[in-house]
């Protein structure tokens, strides 16, 4: 079949992959969301189910108070000892003491987990390789102890004992970017392949200048040469003139033909720059020459349309496949749904097909459990249909439809309870500042059914059929906002800085690529 990128759309960034017999099984980043790190399965590399999360029970990981872009960063997944492994990083930007590189392990993909261990070692992006000899090697990326230009990163390797849960050995430092001035080498991947170990590297960053290197070496612990063709993928000398910027941070995986593919992150940007989606995963082909693997052979970019002889049968049961045209409610027991900082059922409980959410006094500005439950935005032009039930409500109360970036960043459509009466507002909130672009009294009425209408850029509420404010998605997205996240769409419920004493209840939340909903 042929298939077309992204093959995760949304905010899937970092993507690791593994493959068990005939099964893939891919993880990625999920930062103050929860469930933490999806556990994503596919035979063909292109349609991804989701079977479970890697963080998915409380106290597990403490996620309070945590502010956005923190949280878990790229995460490795792998088989090995009979097991499955992913290691990964929690990182407080204000309490680094909570923070840190962490082990966990799974008889089945889908779980139980472990809880983490946390390893002694600082930075981000851990991975593991396993050697033939039965020896495990963990490698991660941190700033440089004696870096030679500001943000220069290296790559550390050093044993894994499974038996004392612990690094044993000597630490290596085997890479410190190809580039000289290059920022970020980070996302390492080793691999041991015909005889030879094999690392592959992101480096410049995560945004429009991040790139792919490569270098090879006889033992894990280097001495690594790099080629000579590094960076061997990039999109960043294409300039703006692209619709896909940034791609980088790759894993490779034989895909069922025995032919080489990488996943990897890239950025969907219509004008060059902006990318509200976030950062997505896409498939690319490798080929192996002269013993180095080569990227989008003879072409040198991400495919728009992915050639994949070897994907046959049909899609596995709810799997988003690439093109993905499901449409409709996005039920309670749905994977998509998140919440911040806390497990969705610790915001919100399932009724049937309603969410009944209590109220807390949070708001979307406070790096706390919210009273909010969200989903990806995974297309440009995409429907939203929510009816919010504000009966239950105290005055003073609120509740939303919401475009989430960030406590510093985020748009909604407000409906709050005052003694006088019903009223909507639309609120942007860009940079900390919160700008009032409409209001208006509502009738008395406790079924309220707000829409969000995203083309492109335009994010568009409506009530009652008319467009109530846009909103421009290039001042949410993370190149204008900073940060490592696309936007979710979801409902919150705030009674601002008095105590909560309301519920409200999400009576429906539909989500629809334009064009399934006609
Ligand atoms: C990820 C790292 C990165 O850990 O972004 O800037 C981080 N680079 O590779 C979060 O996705």
């Amino acid at each position: 079949m042929t298939a077309s990128n992204p093959v995760l759309p949304g905010c899937h960034p970092d993507p690791s992959v593994c493959r068990v017999g005939e099964w893939y099984y891919l993880v990625t980043s999920t930062f103050e969301y929860l469930p933490g790190l999806p556990v994503m399965r596919s035979r063909d590399l292109l349609r991804w189910q989701t079977i479970g999360h890697v963080i998915d029970r409380p106290g597990m990981l403490e996620f309070d108070g945590i502010r956005s872009s923190g949280g878990l960063y790229a995460p490795t997944i792998r088989h090995g000892l009979g097991r499955f492994w992913v290691v990964c990083t929690l990182v407080d930007r204000d309490d680094p003491s909570r923070g840190g590189n962490f082990v966990v392990t799974a008889e089945q993909p889908q779980g139980p987990w472990s809880d983490p261990v946390m390893l002694d070692v600082d930075g981000i992006d851990p991975s593991l390789a396993f050697d033939e000899d039965g020896r495990v090697w963990m490698h991660g990326a941190r700033l440089a102890a004696d870096p030679a230009w500001h943000d220069q990163t290296e790559v550390w390797v050093r044993e894994y004992s499974p038996a004392q849960r612990a690094l044993v050995g000597d630490e290596h430092v085997i890479w410190r970017g190809a580039v000289h001035g290059a920022v970020w080498a980070e996302g390492p991947h080793l691999y041991r392949i015909d005889g030879e170990w094999h690392l592959v590297a992101a480096e410049g960053g995560t945004e429009f200048h991040h790139a792919v290197s490569v270098a090879r070496a006889a033992a894990a612990t280097g001495p690594y040469q790099g080629n000579k063709a590094n960076p061997v993928f990039t999109h960043r000398h294409l300039g703006r003139r692209t619709d896909v910027i940034g791609a980088g941070h790759a894993d490779l995986v034989q895909a069922p033909d025995g032919s080489w593919q990488a996943l990897m992150l890239a950025m969907r940007a219509a004008d060059g720059h902006h990318y509200p989606l976030g950062r997505e995963t896409f498939l690319c082909p490798v080929e192996w020459q002269d013993g180095w693997p080569v990227f989008a052979p003879g072409e040198g970019r991400l495919p728009h349309a992915i050639a994949a002889p070897w994907a046959t049968g049909t899609a596995l049961d709810g799997s988003w496949q690439p093109d993905d045209r499901r449409a409709g409610a996005v039920l309670p027991q749905d994977s998509r749904w998140t919440a911040l900082r806390a497990l969705p059922a610790e915001i919100a409980r399932a009724d049937g097909d309603i969410w009944r959410m209590p109220v807390r006094s949070a708001t979307l500005r406070d790096a706390t459990k919210v009273a909010f439950l969200g989903i990806r935005q995974q297309h440009a032009d995409a429907d939203v249909r929510c009816v919010l039930d504000v009966g239950g409500l105290a005055d003073g109360e609120s509740g939303a439809l919401v475009v989430r970036q960030s406590e510093q960043d985020h748009a909604a459509a407000v409906v709050t309870r005052t003694p006088a009466g019903t009223v909507l507002s639309v609120v942007h909130v860009r940079g900390g500042d919160e700008h009032v672009l409409a209001e208006k009294r509502l009738p008395d009425r406790v079924q309220i059914e707000l829409r969000l209408r995203a083309r492109g850029y335009d994010l568009e509420f409506v009530h009652d059929g008319l467009a109530v404010a846009t909103v421009d998605a290039r001042q949410l997205d993370a190149s204008s906002t900073g940060g490592f996240l696309g936007l979710w769409l979801g409902a919150c419920a705030s009674s601002a800085a008095s105590a909560p004493r309301g519920e409200l209840a999400i009576m429906t939340f539909e989500y629809a690529p334009a064009d399934a909903a006609g």
